[in-house]
């Protein structure tokens, strides 16, 4: 995938804020700190367009950045972190469970764990609501550059291990220092921001045949 163009779009708090040109979504999710920011840097080859968080945790709103005038990724504010009140938890669920079931254009969610260690609670919860909702999920598994070679299929067939990851979901090796991974995922997003695009268009050609 060749980006030519990427920019920040919004840090947007709610519903009314989100840009309303319907391109495909794809939203990432994750730990604070598990390194969403550098996988989106890394997929678009810029260093810094999605800042790599001084303050984990802190935001809560939900960062556009458009791709090419064809896409949007969506960086969900980070989970899991400890300062966080339980108000503002609160808040953030239920900011992301009203975008996951009600944004039309969104084509799968980026579900980012670190290849170093198994699965948090966070993470284990999150995936499993993503199948509630029947959303597709990619499972990245980043930090790959911090453990050997050696040791990444047993690593990885940990964690699928443990998120009882289904067939239908595609897990990745990653690392945002080296880009492992990097093509497989362009090609895993690209393939899920075609899907149903077509179906929808013939939905609509159908409705627009049964109004004469
Ligand atoms: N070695 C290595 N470090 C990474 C990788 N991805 C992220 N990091 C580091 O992990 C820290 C958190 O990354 P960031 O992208 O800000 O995480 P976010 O909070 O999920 O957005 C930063 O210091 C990054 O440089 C990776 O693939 N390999
Ligand atoms: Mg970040």
């Amino acid at each position: 995938m060749k980006v030519t163009q990427s920019e920040f779009v919004i840090s947007a708090v709610g519903p009314d804020q989100y840009p309303d040109d319907a391109l495909p979504e794809i939203a990432l999710a994750g730990r604070s700190n598990v390194g969403k920011s550098s996988l989106i840097n890394k997929l678009i080859n810029r260093k810094n367009l999605a800042r790599t968080s001084s303050t984990p945790g802190k935001t809560q709103c939900l960062n556009y950045y458009r791709i090419n005038e064809q896409l949007y990724f969506v960086d969900f504010p980070g989970y899991g972190y400890a300062k966080v009140s339980k108000t503002q938890r609160e808040a953030w669920g239920k900011m992301i469970e009203r975008y996951l079931l009600e944004r039309e254009t969104l084509k799968l969610v980026l579900l980012v764990v670190d290849l170093r260690h198994p699965p948090s609670k966070d993470d284990e919860m999150m995936y499993e609501w993503l199948k509630h909702y029947e959303i597709p999920i990619c499972v990245v598994a980043t930090k790959a550059d911090k453990i050997p070679r050696s040791r990444w299929a047993k690593h990885a067939k940990q964690m699928k291990t443990s998120l009882l990851l289904r067939g239908e979901d595609t897990f990745i090796m990653y690392s945002s220092e080296t880009g492992m991974g990097k093509d497989e995922l362009w090609s895993v997003i690209l393939n899920h921001s075609k899907r149903d695009q077509s179906n929808e268009d013939e939905q609509l050609i159908e409705e627009l045949g049964t109004e004469e």
